[in-house]
């Protein structure tokens, strides 16, 4: 028989879960394996109302892989002997709000939620979906004593996933043509989206996309800015490109990577690249399907890129600092 798998999971009553929960049920994600889900959200009547709803939803579809799922309101309940700590719940960044202030609003619930990942879970990895994503895994994570660093991720596949849409759009190919795209360093606007590295039917990017204006210009900004762009367009963040995106992250720890190939992900730094060791920065980065990871070595950078990894690990090493007090 095969091993179940438990996932706990926050935010589960907001927007991106109500796209991401159905896809970790419905075997998409784990394969046949038997699914246990924990929905974790706050201590709050209604919210939890609207997780019991979800969880009927989850129910009703009648999934085979689905072995059961509860609702929580105690992340120690909640986080218990899991397998997977998705963390999408956090605060989101009101109008005229700075990111600073959105770090130290969301911070708190990182040191919570990484003590009683601590107390609940040996054998568990987690995904921090909930911004700013890099900083709040490098929060967790040191609040969790007993569970390795190693095992705390961040969310920048979905950067990943529209840079590789925005090249093969401009090269007219379709998105599996793409491979090779790595996001660098923190998931916000100062990100580095390599084309450098990246290739297009297996060719470098750039004898096919010859304008290279674009690709230093409009597309990283395209990428860096996509967020916002989503928000003006359709009133809200994006959710099920987001829930898309942590189905992906997590299929991709769990599957061996084939070789030459790597995915984003944000991971903590072992000095590679000359990013400060302890930072959560995204890498490439390769599976071995077993429970480990590597950060993909020898990708070249021009003296522009460099330039550009050094300001996003700069921001990154700012956030550490507003953050200093809630490290453990
Ligand atoms: P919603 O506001 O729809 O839902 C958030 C949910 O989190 C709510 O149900 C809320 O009650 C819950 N929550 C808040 N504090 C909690 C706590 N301490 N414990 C448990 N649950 C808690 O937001 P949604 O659109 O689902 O986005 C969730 C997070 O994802 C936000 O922080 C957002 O910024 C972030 N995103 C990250 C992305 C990434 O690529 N890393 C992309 C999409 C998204 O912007």
């Amino acid at each position: 028989m095969t091993k179940p798998v438990t996932v706990a999971i926050t935010g589960a009553a907001g927007q991106i879960c109500y796209s991401l929960l159905f896809r970790l049920a419905s075997g998409e994600t784990f394969g046949d394996r038997p699914v246990h889900l924990r929905l974790l959200d706050l201590p709050i009547a209604a919210v939890q109302q609207a997780c019991e709803g979800v969880a009927m939803e989850l129910r009703d579809c009648g999934y085979a892989t689905l072995a059961s799922v509860t609702v929580h309101s105690d992340p120690f309940e909640a986080f218990d002997g899991i397998n997977w700590a998705l963390l999408v719940g956090a605060k989101p960044r009101g109008a005229g709000m700075l990111r600073k202030d959105l770090i130290l609003e969301n911070g708190p619930i990182f040191t919570a939620q990484g003590q009683a990942i601590a107390r609940g879970a040996a054998d568990v990895r987690v995904l921090v979906v909930g911004n700013p994503c890099n900083t709040n895994a490098l929060i967790a994570a040191s609040n969790c004593t007993g569970v390795p660093n190693e095992r705390f991720t961040a969310m920048t596949r979905l950067d990943q996933n529209r840079a590789v849409a925005q090249l093969a759009m401009k090269a007219g190919v379709p998105n599996a043509d793409v491979t090779g795209v790595t996001i660098w360093g923190n998931h916000s606007a100062t990100q580095y989206p390599d084309f450098e590295n990246a290739r297009i039917g297996g060719k470098p990017v750039t004898e096919v996309i010859t304008d290279l204006d674009w690709l230093q210009n409009a597309f990283i900004s395209t990428v860096q800015q996509r967020g916002k762009a989503i928000i003006d367009a359709r009133g809200k963040s994006s959710a099920a490109s987001a829930a898309n995106a942590a189905i992906d992250h997590v299929k991709s720890f769990e599957a061996a990577t084939a070789p030459g190939q790597w995915f984003s992900a944000a991971v903590v730094s072992d000095g590679s690249y000359g990013v400060p060791a302890g930072l959560i920065c995204s890498f490439p980065v390769s599976s071995d399907g077993k429970g480990g990871f590597s950060i993909v070595q020898g990708l070249e950078m021009s003296d522009w890129a460099k330039a550009k990894l050094a300001a996003t690990v700069a921001e990154l090493q700012e956030e550490r600092e507003v953050v200093g007090h809630l490290l453990g």
